[in-house]
């Protein structure tokens, strides 16, 4: 069933849920490109604004909310624990599911469509690129600190949110088959992407045949590390909050880092034309990595940290791919704005690739 706007069951969500004052509005808010998310504006008992994030999660892209659900609940809880333990701040530090009104951790509308709430984490900016390098560095810490509080967690109680999520290979071979299938007749427009990416199958199997061969281990990863995914505290400038836990799930370390490093380590947004503007930044791939061994380095293993190039290069050639695909399926995954917004997405994605295969020597620690 195809799924309705979500705006026509906003108000049946919004009763859902004890907000703890009146309801002054709810607006759509954010960057994503697959969850729909409304800012809610509600007036406390003292009158003054209280913002929750409402968020309708889209069933289509994860089809078990249940699962999903509670990989989140139990993530947050077990996040609140180590934080006040640590003596941090958890109602900053880490997301907190807001209840329905009859104890669920999400509302399920007419159309059964699927909304959760988190209280606002005020006092933050979410930044769609990177202004200054600090900030880069600062959610590599961020990121590189959660896999780290998480490094206890039982990997085993989590759902698999989105199944294969990141096998590149098996992206590679839905590729091939929207290729084949050519519903929308895109194929013909579409030839030298076509090409970058047939040229590149073998690269597609690098991480995963490790994987199998046991030379890289499973952790538990969050798998969506965008920068617009933390949240940096206004003040400090500190990155505090990890967000969108939608994909939390067993992963490769390699490819958090690398999700990192194709969304922020250069000047552009995801989606733009001119790629004369798409450049790979040398300089904040390395605050980046520094950033990352950092927080995260005492865990990783001796392969893990040989192969962090690879987690770049191919987070970002799958993420191309994987444009390249819903663009050839008519658009049905990434939301988009305008027409071929997922071609000009794939083309950034695969200029990013390009440059990294220019610099490849330059990114590898050792010879940095
Ligand atoms: P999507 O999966 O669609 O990317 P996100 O969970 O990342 O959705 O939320 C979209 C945006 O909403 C984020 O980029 C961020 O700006 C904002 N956001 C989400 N949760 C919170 C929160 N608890 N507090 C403040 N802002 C939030
Ligand atoms: C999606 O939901 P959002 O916008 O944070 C996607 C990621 C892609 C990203 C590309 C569940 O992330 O995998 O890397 O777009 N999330 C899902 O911007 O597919
Ligand atoms: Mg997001």
């Amino acid at each position: 069933m195809a799924r309705c706007q979500a705006e026509e069951t906003l108000q049946e969500a919004l009763n859902g849920f004890d907000f703890g004052g009146e309801i002054a509005g709810a607006l759509r808010y954010g960057q994503g490109h697959i969850n729909d998310t409304f800012c809610v504006y509600v007036q406390d008992d003292n009158g003054d604004c209280v913002r929750y994030i409402l968020q309708r999660i889209n069933t289509e892209t994860f089809r078990d909310p249940d699962g999903l659900m509670e990989n989140i609940t139990g993530v947050t809880d077990y996040l609140r624990g180590v934080i006040t333990r640590n003596g941090g701040d958890p109602a900053r530090e880490t997301l907190t599911v807001l209840r329905t009104r009859d104890g669920k951790p999400y509302f399920r509308d007419s159309q059964d469509g699927c909304w959760r709430v988190y209280p606002f984490v005020e006092g933050t900016v979410c930044l769609q690129s990177v202004q200054r390098p600090e900030q880069f560095y600062e959610s590599a810490k961020t990121f590189g600190k959660f896999q780290m509080l998480l490094a206890g967690y039982d990997a085993s109680s989590l759902h698999e949110t989105i199944a294969r999520f990141h096998d590149t290979r098996d992206r590679f071979r839905n590729f091939q088959k929207a290729l084949r299938e050519d519903p929308c007749g895109r194929a013909k427009d579409v030839r030298q992407e076509t090409e970058f990416v047939l040229s590149r199958e073998k690269d597609c199997a690098v991480l995963m045949d490790l994987l199998d061969a046991g030379e890289l281990p499973l952790r538990v990863t969050h798998n969506d590390t965008k920068l617009n995914n933390i949240l940096i505290d206004k003040a400090t400038g500190r990155g505090i909050c990890v967000i969108d836990l939608d994909t939390v799930m067993p992963g490769l370390s390699l490819n958090d880092y690398g999700d990192s490093i194709r969304f922020g380590a250069n000047h552009c947004a995801e989606d733009e034309r001119d790629l004369s503007k798409v450049n790979f930044d040398l300089d904040l791939y390395r605050i980046y990595t520094k950033g990352f061994l950092e927080a995260a380095g005492d865990a990783l293993t001796p392969a893990e940290k040989e192969y962090l190039p690879w987690g770049a290069k191919l987070m970002t050639l799958e993420c191309g791919i994987r444009f390249l695909t819903d663009y050839l399926e008519g658009d049905h995954y990434f939301r988009i704005h305008r027409d071929g917004q997922n071609l000009d997405r794939c083309r950034t994605q695969f200029k990013l690739v390009s440059d990294m295969e220019a610099l490849w020597p330059k990114l590898f620690v050792s010879k940095s």
